[in-house]
């Protein structure tokens, strides 16, 4: 084992000759090699073929992290298994799903975190099975293991998300709200979606192409009955204000005549079998193959194949099934088919019965099947297995760096069902097969900051539900809970009950419109926070024990902290007319109800019940802090960004950088300062506002809404006008 110091607060640690993940993005100049260095706090034990870490949990030590996995923000008492699964039952006890997301922080009287960076199966067991004993399983000896250590958890947290490279950027319509099904799979059925969404005044920017626009479930074709000119379809739906967002499946069908398949075939493109025959494995096509993504020529080929979609004008996707997901191959079949025809007309026992049940079920994304296929690494076959946790990390970087090509200066909206640490650099991505269980709402909640940590930044869950039915009030809760979630998009599984948000009853719908509007006028917050986040390599969401160190926010996971000014506390039991809620310091509580006015509350410091009816939305903006808002429209495109209304709660000082940029171009990389600061002084009861601006803006009337720490209103309009600001209200 080498060790290097990165900087102050993080130490690599290489065991072996590891394989390039590039999953972090960090200058390797510098690195300082450390003589004798030996990891602190954990024990580590090599073996042939496998590595040991082991760590003492600490009475209070909260172990936060490991991203997209079941369970509460804090994983001690967890197994948790980092294989990508597509596994569309997310219950409680299930230890992996899509993704792989090594890194997890402890957090007590001290504060540390780890990163493996490692593409094979890795467990943990954080005190499942000895309480106070963390014990994690690496299927191999060679990776790297970062170390980081700080003063405060979110310092600690920060120095990993500081290797992590400038965070995706996706266009700023893609904060609007997204209205996806498996599927509307008809050129009316699109129609039918938007124009209910513009008939109920009902915001929205995107309605999505499940699998069923392709030819035979046929990447990068079009199914014309279905679709007949299709790139006039595109045009009709963007007169209307919708973009289409078309998925894109992992899987390449057989299918002799087919362009990507025979290009695929031709030049060696697809993983293989031990022989390096293409390997063969069923998804939604029938018989597929999977392309290798480990190869940068693949990936550059796969990537330019976008461009299929983008000639007709498509400025989004979704890539999934990218585990990969396996159905089942010939193999697994073979044996299954065997094991029903010895049981036939048999007496079956239990062990019989269960062994054929057990062969059944395991037929979809078995370890076999994964051990079997074999991708290039570095000039060597290498079973797929041992790299299997960074398949959809590279589909979705082959997209990401295709539509760069493709687009030059574009930005075009992506995200992904698998991933791996890193991914967050090319794209976001949804937590996958949720149910329309209440229980899942929570589990979004959670989910939220642990996959930021890892630098996971445009995200979201299925609102309403992806399996089963939903009812009105939980696609409203969940509406709701995701008021401030990057990715805001209402997804149903095929056979369910419709969940758009005018399925329902009329009083629904107006509810409905009530959210959207609110998260609408909260794009220029949630735009100018979640910009940040990436360019700084920052969080935008943050469980309350990164700012406040009392006790009780340690334990709060149901309430979080986004971006820098604003807390929410979403409503997510069903017929719960209000919760609990903690206040860590002064907040303002702003609540939406319907019919009336808004109403503001300053909260004071404890405990209170928050009562909150399902047709109310609430949120707090924190004590010397602003949020910004726009007046709603019927898409992003058609809000007017020079109008702002600024929100301050402030006792004596508050300040905030409004960022903002033309939401479409890549212009942004170098332009982190671009925006607007506000600065807010209050002295005897009078405000004194400055605001400066930094790189090309357009705001030309800025109304500051501020409230005391009494709960006082004072309302002043700027107007900008030739670079300068007037105050339109005499002094
Ligand atoms: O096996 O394309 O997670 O969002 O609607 C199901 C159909 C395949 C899984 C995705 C889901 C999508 C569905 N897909």
């Amino acid at each position: 084992m080498k060790s290097y110091l990165l900087n102050p607060h993080a130490q690599l640690f290489r065991f072996g000759n590891p394989i390039e993940t590039e999953s972090l993005s960090y200058s390797r100049d510098r690195l300082e090699l450390q003589i004798e260095a030996s990891l602190p706090l954990f024990e580590v034990d090599c073996k042939t073929d496998e590595t040991v870490l082991r760590y003492k949990m600490n009475k209070g030590d909260r172990v936060l992290g490991l991203g997209e996995a079941m369970g509460g923000a804090d994983k001690r008492g967890r197994y948790i298994e980092a294989y990508a699964t597509d596994d569309p039952v997310h219950t409680p006890d299930k230890s992996a799903l899509y993704g792989a997301h090594n890194y997890l922080f402890i957090s007590g009287h001290s504060h540390c975190g780890i990163y493996l960076d490692f593409p094979g199966r890795i467990s943990y067991d954080i005190g499942f099975t000895h309480p106070d004993e963390m014990i994690i399983i690496i299927d191999g000896v060679d990776f790297d293991l970062y170390f980081f250590q700080n003063e405060t958890l979110l310092e600690t947290v920060q120095a990993f998300r500081n290797l992590q490279g400038v965070g995706y950027a996706p266009p700023k319509w893609a904060f609007g709200n997204q209205q996806s099904r498996w599927s509307y799979d008809t050129r009316n059925k699109i129609l039918e979606v938007a124009d209910n969404m513009r008939k109920k005044w009902l915001p929205c920017d995107a309605i999505y192409l499940d699998i069923d626009y392709m030819e035979g479930y046929k990447n990068f074709t079009i199914d014309s009955t279905r679709f007949p000119d299709f790139e006039d379809m595109v045009k009709e739906m963007r007169t209307k204000g919708f973009r289409l967002i078309p998925i894109i499946d992992a899987g390449v069908k057989i299918e002799p005549g087919y362009e990507v398949y025979e290009e695929g075939i031709e030049k060696e493109y697809f993983c293989t079998n031990i022989k390096g025959e293409p390997y063969k494995a069923a998804v939604w096509p029938g018989w597929v193959h999977f392309p290798d993504f480990q190869k940068p020529q693949v990936r550059k080929w796969f990537g330019e194949k976008y461009k299929n979609l983008v000639d007709f004008g498509i400025e989004g996707f979704w890539n999934d099934m990218n585990e990969p997901s396996i159905f089942y191959t010939c193999e697994g079949l073979k044996k299954f088919i065997e094991k029903a025809k010895e049981c036939e007309r048999k007496n079956l026992d239990l062990k019989d019965y269960f062994e054929l049940e057990t062969l059944f079920e395991t037929l979809s994304g078995s370890k076999e099947d994964y051990e079997s296929m074999y991708q290039m690494l570095e000039g060597h076959r290498t079973s797929h297995h041992k790299i299997h946790n960074l398949y959809g990390f590279n589909m979705t970087r082959a997209a990401a760096e295709g539509l760069q090509d493709i687009g030059s200066n574009k930005r075009f909206l992506l995200f992904s069902r698998s991933s791996f640490t890193g991914m967050g650099r090319y794209a976001g991505l949804w937590t996958g097969d949720n149910h329309s269980w209440w229980e899942h709402i929570l589990l979004m909640i959670y989910m939220m900051p642990s996959l930021n940590m890892g630098g996971f930044l445009y995200i979201g869950s299925d609102i309403g539900g992806f399996g089963g039915d939903a009812s009105a009030a939980l696609l409203i809760r969940w509406s709701q809970a995701s008021l401030l979630t990057p990715l805001f998009r209402n997804h149903s599984a095929l056979g369910t009950r419709n969940q758009e948000p005018y399925a329902f009853d009329d009083k629904t719908t107006d509810t409905m419109r009530k959210v959207l509007e609110l998260r609408y006028a909260l794009i220029p917050y949630i735009y100018s926070e979640y910009m940040k986040a990436a360019l700084k390599k920052d969080l935008y969401f943050k469980l309350l024990s990164f700012e406040y160190d009392d006790d009780h926010s340690k334990e709060v996971e149901d309430q979080l902290l986004v971006g820098d000014s604003a807390m929410m506390a979403p409503v997510y039991r069903e017929n719960d007319r209000g919760r609990y809620i903690w206040v860590p310091e002064e907040m303002l509580l702003w609540k939406t109800v319907m019919n009336h006015q808004d109403e503001f509350q300053v909260i004071r410091p404890g405990h209170h019940y928050m009562h909150l009816e399902l047709e109310e939305t609430a949120l707090f903006i924190r004590k010397n802090k602003m949020i910004v808002l726009s007046e709603p429209a019927q898409n992003v495109d058609l809000m007017n960004f020079s109008y702002l209304t600024v929100l301050a709660f402030v006792d004596h000082y508050a300040e905030y950088h409004y960022y903002d940029d033309d939401g479409i171009s890549m212009e942004y990389k170098d332009n982190e300062q671009q925006g607007m600061i506000f600065r807010i002084h209050q002295h005897e009861n009078a405000y004194k506002i400055s605001v400066d601006q930094k790189g090309n803006m357009d705001v030309k009337i800025i109304n500051f809404m501020i409230t005391n720490m009494q709960g006082e209103f004072t309302e002043i309009v700027y107007q900008v006008s030739d670079g300068s600001l007037q105050s339109k209200q005499p002094e």
